[in-house]
C-alpha cells in the first residue's frame, strides 16, 4: 500500500518534527518499506495501491509509555477527600489511595478488570494510540499481580494494540504487611515477580521508590532479581520527595526514570550516563496539584531524551487522554510542542526498549495516526479536541 500527499512528521530527520512535506510512504504488510518525497518516489512503487491523504499529518502511532490501566473500582471519593483539605500522602497512611485500590482489584474477576481496562484502552485508541505499556501493582499478592498482567495481555487479543507490561509489586505495602515492608519485598514482591516471569508476563520491572512505598535499597534487590532474570528496569522516582531513585535507576541501566519533579541535574547527568529517558507524567502533577517542576532544563542541558505518558491511574491521575498530557506537558512543564510530540513517539519508544517503532524510517513498524491537522504543533495546543482522521495498527487501517 501507498499513501500519498501526506505531510509527515517523522522525527527521522533534523528537520523540525522530521517533517517531510508533499510526502508519500510505502508499507509492505507490517513495515514501512520508504518514506520521501513524492517525487522521489521510485517507480517501481507507483504501480502500487494508493491512498490520498489529502496533504494530512502523519505522525508515528502514539505511545503511552506509563500506565496503570489495569485495576477494579475508582477513587471519586477520595478525590471529594482531596477536595475537603486531606493530602495524597496522608489518605495513603490512612489506608486510602492505592491500598484501597488494591482491595478493589483483589476482590474484581478477570472479566471485570479487562472490561474496565478496555473502556480505557479504547478512549486511548479513539486518540491514535497504537503501543501502551500497563503495570501492574494493584495485586500486591502474588496471585492477584499475576493476574493484573493475564488481563493486561488479554488486552492485546481483544484490540490490535501492542501491550508492554511492567512488573509493579513494589508499588505499595499491603495492609498483611503494615509496618514490614522489607518481608513484603522478600517474601512477596520478588517471589511473584519470578513466578510472573516464568509464565512470561514481564517486559520490564518498575518500582516505586517514595516515602509512602519503597526506600532505594528495598527497590535495590527488586532490581537484583530482574537483573538475574534478564529483565529491563523502570523506577517511579523522586515524584514527591528526593529519595535517590532517578541515581539508582541509572545505576542498573534503567528504560526510564518517571515523575522525576524532584530530580537534580546531578541526577540528569547520571541518566544521561545510562542513557535513560526520563518520563513526565504531568497528569499526575496536575491532579495532585504539585508545585515542583521537573528539571527539564537540566535534562535538556544533559542529553536525557524526554517522554511524555498519562500514568492513568484511579488515583493520581485518573488521565486516559494522550492529547491532553501533550498540552499538560507544553503547558506545565514548558515543554515545547515539538519536544512533547517526541515525548509520545520516538522518545516513548525508547522508554519501552522498542526499536521497530516512534518515527517514521524504512524498517519501522507500519503503526500510524493520520490527523485532520497541518500544524503538528495544533496536536499539543488545543484542549479536549481529537483531530483523529485515521490510524494504521502494523499496516492495517
Ligand atoms: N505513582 C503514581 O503516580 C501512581 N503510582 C505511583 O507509584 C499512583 C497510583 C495510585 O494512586 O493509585
Ligand atoms: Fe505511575
Amino acid at each position: 500500500m501507498i499513501l500519498t500527499n501526506a505531510r509527515l512528521a517523522s522525527f527521522a530527520t533534523p528537520a523540525r518534527y522530521g517533517l517531510i512535506d508533499d510526502a508519500a510512504l510505502v508499507i509492505k504488510q507490517d513495515k514501512i518499506v520508504w518514506i520521501g518525497p513524492m517525487s522521489d518516489l521510485p517507480e517501481a512503487h507507483r504501480a502500487d495501491e494508493a491512498r490520498d491523504l489529502e496533504g494530512r499529518l502523519v505522525t508515528p502511532g502514539l505511545i503511552d509509555c506509563h500506565t496503570h490501566l489495569v485495576f477494579g473500582g475508582n477513587r471519586a471519593r477520595e478525590f471529594e477527600m482531596r477536595l475537603d483539605g486531606a493530602s495524597y500522602e496522608e489518605i495513603a497512611r490512612a489506608g486510602g489511595g492505592i491500598v484501597s485500590t488494591v482491595s478493589a482489584t483483589r476482590d474484581a474477576s478477570d472479566e471485570a478488570l479487562l472490561h474496565g481496562a478496555l473502556t480505557r484502552v479504547d478512549a486511548m485508541i479513539a486518540e491514535g494510540v497504537t503501543t501502551v505499556e500497563v503495570k501492574s501493582g494493584y495485586g500486591l499478592d502474588t496471585e492477584t499481580e499475576l493476574r493484573m498482567l493475564r488481563v493486561a495481555r488479554q488486552i492485546a487479543d481483544q484490540r490490535p494494540i501492542t501491550v508492554r507490561t511492567s512488573f509493579l509489586g513494589a508499588h505499595a505495602v499491603p495492609p498483611e504487611y503494615t509496618g514490614d515492608p522489607d518481608g513484603y519485598i522478600d517474601n512477596v514482591a520478588i517471589p511473584a515477580l519470578r513466578a510472573a516471569h516464568e509464565e512470561g508476563l514481564v517486559d520490564a520491572v518498575d518500582g516505586f521508590c517514595e516515602g509512602i512505598a519503597f526506600d532505594t535499597a528495598q527497590i535495590r534487590r527488586v532490581f537484583d532479581t530482574a537483573r538475574w532474570l534478564d529483565l529491563p528496569v523502570k523506577l517511579h522516582a523522586e515524584q514527591l520527595s528526593h529519595m535517590g531513585g532517578t541515581a539508582l535507576a541509572a545505576e542498573y541501566g534503567a528504560l526510564s526514570a518517571d515523575h522525576v519533579e524532584y530530580a537534580t541535574a546531578d541526577d540528569a547527568q547520571a541518566l544521561a550516563g545510562s542513557g535513560s529517558v526520563a518520563v513526565l507524567l504531568p497528569g499526575a502533577f496536575y491532579t495532585l496539584r504539585e508545585t515542583q517542576m521537573p528539571p527539564v532544563q537540566a535534562f535538556r542541558d544533559a542529553g536525557v531524551p524526554i517522554a511524555l505518558a498519562t500514568d492513568c491511574n484511579p488515583g493520581s491521575s485518573p488521565l486516559a487522554s494522550l492529547l491532553l498530557t501533550l498540552n499538560m506537558g507544553c503547558t506545565l512543564f514548558r515543554l515545547t510542542p515539538e519536544e512533547a510530540l517526541a515525548g509520545i513517539t520516538q522518545h516513548a519508544a525508547r522508554a519501552l526498549g522498542l526499536t521497530d517503532r516512534g518515527s517514521l524510517a524504512p524498517g519501522q513498524r507500519a503503526d500510524l495516526a493520520i490527523w485532520d491537522v497541518h500544524d503538528p504543533a495544533e496536536l499539543s495546543y488545543r484542549i479536549g479536541f481529537n483531530p483523529l482522521h485515521a490510524r494504521m495498527f502494523g499496516g492495517l487501517l
